[in-house]
């Protein structure tokens, strides 16, 4: 009896990751969502810049590798040029969107393109060895930070699913993690609810990720998602942060 497959929209290649790296789990989590939803043959991915950028070699759909932060940019073209033949999503770091993509997010969520963001928030720059992120934590220590980050002089972390939930645009935003079996299936739900989303023609939905970086934060795979828990998820609360078709039937 088969207990444990791959997905087919993963290929059978082995990946690049760290060892206690989360993203291959969300990669598996998309793929699944892929999958039942029966939309290989029409899904279209944009990668990012940063440690998935390499995102093209893992999955079995078309694949575009967008220029760093520009993701939700080149989908929107995608997804125009195809609006009722392609399911168009981006995979990206916090770097790639919330610092130097930020523009496109916002505008693309106040657009409500109908497209699915899978959103990466593991507080760090991974790719490219630890650097300070948009999201790094206040008094979170990085390469760019060593005595840890100083909000006075670096401001405070961006809550990104909170502040896209204020625009009118966004169809769904939700914030999930996957540093427990719970929250993974939780995760899992988040990421195909975003794809139906779009097949259904709702409009723009992202699912923030809390992940984790084990050797840029400097800790064993198993302190990570540990301090996913202690430290991350108080700063960034998992939830729906804003559910338009949801609101609008409790509003009959
Ligand atoms: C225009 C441009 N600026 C900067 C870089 C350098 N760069 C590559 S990846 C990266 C950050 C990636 O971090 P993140 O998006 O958080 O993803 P992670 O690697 O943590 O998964 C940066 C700044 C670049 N490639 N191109």
């Amino acid at each position: 009896m088969v207990v444990f497959d791959k997905p087919k929209s993963l290929l059978d290649v082995s990946m690049h990751y760290c060892p206690g790296c989360t993203h291959g789990i969300v990669h598996r989590l998309v793929a699944e969502a892929i999958d039942e939803l029966g939309i290989e043959g029409r899904t279209v991915g944009i990668a990012p810049v940063g440690c998935s950028v390499m995102a093209y070699n893992y999955f079995a759909c078309d694949m575009i590798e967008a220029a760093h932060g520009r993701a939700p940019a080149v989908a929107t073209g995608v997804k125009r040029s195809n609006p009722d033949g392609l399911v168009v999503f981006t995979y990206q770091g916090d770097g790639d969107l919330a610092s130097i993509g930020m523009a496109e997010t916002v505008h693309a969520a106040a657009r409500n393109e109908n497209i699915t963001i899978i959103f990466i928030n593991n507080a760090i720059y991974g790719m490219t060895g630890g650097q300070m992120a948009p999201t790094s934590l206040p008094g979170q220590v990085t390469q760019t930070s060593p005595y840890g980050r100083d909000v006075k002089a670096c401001g405070f972390p961006v809550r990104v699913s909170e502040m896209l939930a204020t625009l009118d645009g966004p169809e769904y935003i939700t914030r999930v993690a996957v540093n427990n079996v719970k929250n993974v299936k939780e995760a899992g739900k988040a990421i195909k609810k975003a794809f139906q989303n779009q097949i259904d023609g709702k409009g723009f939905s992202l699912v923030e990720v809390i992940s984790s970086c084990p050797t840029n934060w400097g800790m064993t795979p198993q302190k990570a998602l540990q301090w996913i828990d202690e430290k991350m998820i108080p700063y960034y609360p998992l939830g729906v942060y804003k559910d338009r078709s949801a609101e609008s039937k409790e509003d009959k």
